[in-house]
């Protein structure tokens, strides 16, 4: 038998009791999890949570992991009773805007594969009979609501005994009322856990736990990116109506229940309703004032995860619930708790190895919705190196370093809380912190009126209203269709002007935001060329557009590669993963071979870029630079130095819109220099500063691929349809071997170019695709292409559909009709860029 790693969990709450489950039925064995509370309830999260389990959420990774844990929870049983009662989910709508969000909702449901169904007032009823049927204090009432049969309740306590109990049959060891204390560490690695009761040597530690994850983080000098906020809930003492209704004690019969309307949720305990609300302010934990209780003090009403009960926190939403089950005028509330749990800045989980501490894994701020998917998604990270699901809104290195610091986490996690059942639309930004990250050309953008929105911290303009002016000029075959009012939403019609600027004249793009790294040193190639698909061994001057792939063919992401000279590149990456993935892997090829060491440097802050792009953009560049940027002078997908104006600029001649152009680099101090230069200019030829609104629309028309939406680390190159961006011969790439397999297997499915046949309606993203009747795909970008007057929707279909097809595309619960058309829609031969 192979040995497998000596493994450390920290944590047997439910996130840590299944990573040792999934570890096992995997073949590892020599695990040991080590927690701190009693092993029977371990006073964290966990050990009172009610277990509610909605799966549905706009993220198909999220969705995934729930209903695997639904699934899981299923087959988790003992004495005939299983881990999860599967009473269905009901969400109400008692606004007409969370009405039409249910459809869309419905809409992510179907994309993912759960099934649900929008009822009426009556069907709700049905469901829960104790719902009020007649009007609300305000004059609401409930209006509908989405059914979704799988869901339910999470014995989520129980659940961890169980798992406690198989694994340890199969060799897990546990260690119960022992709290670690550091990580050893040796090179850089880690070797143990150091323990109350001595250390524990390991290979590999994953630390899963929960709201004391920045506390373990801090233990290898890792920020992790979550802040523990206590989250009120009640039970209420018996409610006559229910009496009879459920056998045990903690039983229930009815479907969970959201009531987003009022931040609040609702199941059954026996007789009892317990009730759980955001509604009340975000109330951070102090992590050094938290109660410390001894292992042999614990109890159900007395853990470390459960602050005491503020009253006056809860007085609104009492009355709400009243309002809403008007039975609880007969009742009181029996037992209140502020419980503690994880938030994040964006929501999601913190999953994956930490960049600076090998072996030094987090599996955090998890609901027990999720904690069977991510701790399967974590077991295949381990033991395969790569998880099946795409986890990029889950990577702990997905943050930007100022978005790790305690402020921002802080700020964005509470203001998470206060959303969390908010009617959120795709685009909308935070409120705050805000202006975070500016590029050097903010300050003209303001004076040009610019609408941001914000991406990893920068502020983007999508479109300026200095443009409005030329909506009176836009010629008739250019104006797009109105927007239905949800598709309106951070979007406006001058977008349409910016992009037919900048198809028939010329655009400047703030690309500033575009994340940028330097990667030099002798090892530098060796690098590249060991990670990505393309052949960067070229000379000094070449630009690479290519994939950076996982071992299993997925794609990890997909950047561009311009060699600079001999020994530096500039690469242009999707998110600081790629970052950090790039400079954890130069650090071991330097570690295997000093020689051959590599510097990767995140360069995005100290430079910043100007996409000069349009038929026009030669004209416009030959009034302030004296290079030769003629078609010889530098030809497409060429880069090299060049002087605007007197300011040192780098060149590459590329353009994510398709048209004629450049990107220009420079660092900071120069950026507001350049784009005064370049709009002084351009103005005898009309030039105009565009935003994203225009952006996103041409790089649709001209099939360009947007990683992380259209394409994940689930997607193989050639059905994304980016085969071309494989060199042709090249081997020993990482993910080569995986892919060699696939191109000889027919793919199953495709990324296809849709076009919406009425011409006129839009949709956002995620929207199902119908093919023949049935949900067979979903929508991934999707914009109004104005060149070509359409809307277009991406959309990952299976193979056997074809061009020429007709599909459907359910939006607001309307099918569209649609058809899968060739693609590009846009210059499909080049004849703009290659000019
Ligand atoms: P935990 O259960 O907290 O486990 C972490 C463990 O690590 C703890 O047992 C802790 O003792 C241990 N530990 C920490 N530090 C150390 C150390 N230094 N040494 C040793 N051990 C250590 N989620 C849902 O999906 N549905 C719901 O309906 C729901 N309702 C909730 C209601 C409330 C009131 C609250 C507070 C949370 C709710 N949640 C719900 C969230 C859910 O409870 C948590 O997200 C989930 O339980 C987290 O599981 P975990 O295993 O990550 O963390
Ligand atoms: N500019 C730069 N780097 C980037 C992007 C960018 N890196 C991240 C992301 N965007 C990468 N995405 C793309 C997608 C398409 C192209 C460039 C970057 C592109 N494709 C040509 C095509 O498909 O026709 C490639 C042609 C070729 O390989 O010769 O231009 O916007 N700097």
């Amino acid at each position: 038998m192979s040995a497998s790693p000596r493994v450390v969990i920290i944590g047997a709450g439910i996130v840590g009791t299944n990573l040792a489950d999934e570890l096992v039925s995997r073949g590892w064995s020599n695990i040991t999890v080590v927690e701190q509370g009693p092993l029977e309830l371990a006073g964290g999260s966990t050990s009172h949570a009610p277990g509610l389990v909605f799966q549905t959420n706009p993220s198909k990774t999220m969705t995934e992991f729930a209903s695997y844990t639904v699934d899981k929870l299923l087959s988790l049983s003992a004495n005939g009773v299983s881990c999860f009662n599967q009473l269905g989910g009901l969400e109400l709508a008692t606004t007409e805007g969370r009405l039409e969000d249910l459809k869309r909702k419905l809409g992510y449901a179907t994309s993912w594969g759960i099934d649900g169904r929008l009822i009426d007032a009556d069907e709700c009823e049905k469901h829960w009979p104790l719902l009020n049927s007649g009007a609300f204090a305000d004059g609401r009432k409930v209006l509908g609501g989405l059914y979704v049969p799988s869901d339910g309740l999470a014995s989520a306590a129980r659940a961890v005994q169980l798992l406690i109990s198989r694994t340890r049959d199969a060799g897990v060891t546990y260690l119960g009322s022992t709290t670690v204390t550091g990580i050893a560490q040796w090179a850089g690695k880690v070797t143990g856990v150091e323990t109350s009761s001595g250390v524990i040597p390991a290979d590999i530690v994953v630390s899963c736990a929960g709201f004391w994850g920045r506390e373990l983080g801090k233990l290898v000098g890792l920020k992790v990116p979550l802040l523990p906020l206590a989250h009120q809930y009640v039970k209420t003492t018996a409610v006559p109506e229910l009496a009879g209704r459920n056998e045990m004690p903690n039983g229930a019969g009815m479907p969970i229940l959201r009531y987003q309307d009022r931040d609040l949720y609702y199941r059954e305990h026996g007789d009892c309703i317990g009730i759980g609300s955001y509604a009340h302010r975000p109330m951070p934990v102090d992590m050094e004032a938290l109660p410390k209780i001894g292992a042999d003090e614990m109890s159900e009403h007395r853990m470390p995860s459960r602050l005491d009960f503020t009253l006056e926190d809860f007085a609104q939403s009492w009355e709400d619930s009243q309002d809403l089950l008007p039975a609880l005028h007969r009742a009181q509330i029996q037992d209140g708790f502020n419980g503690i749990f994880s938030f994040t800045p964006d929501g999601g989980p913190l999953m994956g190895e930490a960049p600076d501490v090998a072996g030094f894994f987090v599996a955090e701020a998890v609901w027990v919705t999720h904690s069977a998917g991510v701790a399967k998604a974590m077991a295949e990270l381990l033991v395969d190196g790569q998880p099946r699901t795409d986890l990029h809104g889950c990577e702990l290195t997905r943050f930007e370093k100022v978005q790790t610091s305690d402020e921002y986490v802080s700020e964005t996690s509470q203001q998470n809380f206060v959303e969390i059942y908010d009617v959120m639309h795709p685009l909308q930004p935070k409120e705050s912190p805000r202006d975070l990250r500016v590029s050097p050309f903010n300050v003209r953008q303001k004076e040009l009126g610019a609408f941001f929105l914000e991406s990893a911290g920068w502020e983007r303009p999508h479109w300026f209203e200095a443009n409005r002016g030329l909506l009176e000029e836009l010629p008739a075959e250019w104006q797009a269709p109105e927007r239905d009012p949800w598709s309106a939403l951070y979007s406006s019609p001058i977008s349409a002007a910016e992009a037919w600027r900048t198809r028939t004249a010329v655009g400047l793009y703030d690309m500033t935001p575009l994340k940028r790294l330097s990667v030099s040193g002798p090892g530098a190639q060796a690098l590249l060329q060991r990670l990505s698909t393309g052949n960067i061994a070229k000379k000094p001057g070449a630009v690479t557009y290519c994939l950076l792939l996982a071992d299993d063919g997925g794609i990890r992401s997909d950047v561009t590669v311009a060699r600079l000279d001999e020994e530096t590149f500039q690469l242009g990456v999707n998110s600081n993963v790629d970052f950090d993935y790039l400079r954890v892997e130069a650090r071991k090829q330097a570690a295997a071979d000093p020689s051959q060491w590599a510097h990767v440097t995140d360069i995005t802050g100290s430079t910043c870029c100007i996409g000069l792009w349009g038929p026009l953009a030669r004209e416009v560049i030959g009034k302030v630079s004296g290079d030769d940027l003629s078609n010889e002078g530098l030809k497409y997908f060429r880069t090299k130095e060049i002087s605007v104006g007197g300011i040192p600029v780098t060149a590459m001649r590329l353009s994510y819109v398709g048209e004629l152009g450049w990107e220009l680099y420079t660092t900071a101090e120069y950026g507001l220099k350049l784009w005064d230069l370049l709009f002084e200019a351009g103005q005898e030829h009309g030039i105009i500063a565009a935003g994203r609104g225009a952006f996103n629309s041409m790089r649709l028309e001209k099939g360009y691929r947007l990683w992380g939406t259209d394409m994940t680390s689930e997607h193989h190159p050639y059905e994304s349809g980016l085969g071309f961006s494989i060199a042709k011969d090249k081997v020993g790439f990482v993910g080569a071997e995986a892919l060699a397999a696939r191109k000889e297997q027919p793919a199953s499915r495709a990324l296809r170019c849709l076009t919406v046949d009425d011409g006129t309606s839009l949709v956002l993203g995620k929207e199902p695709v119908y093919v023949n009747g049935d949900p067979a795909g979903y929508v991934t970008s999707a914009a109004y292409g104005y060149s070509v007057r359409k809307p277009i929707a991406y959309a990952w279909l299976p193979a056997g559909v074809e061009i020429g097809d007709s599909v459907e595309i359910e939006y607001f619960g309307k099918r569209l009709a649609a058809t899968v058309t060739a693609e590009p829609l846009f210059d499909p031969g080049m004849e703009r860029l290659r000019g």
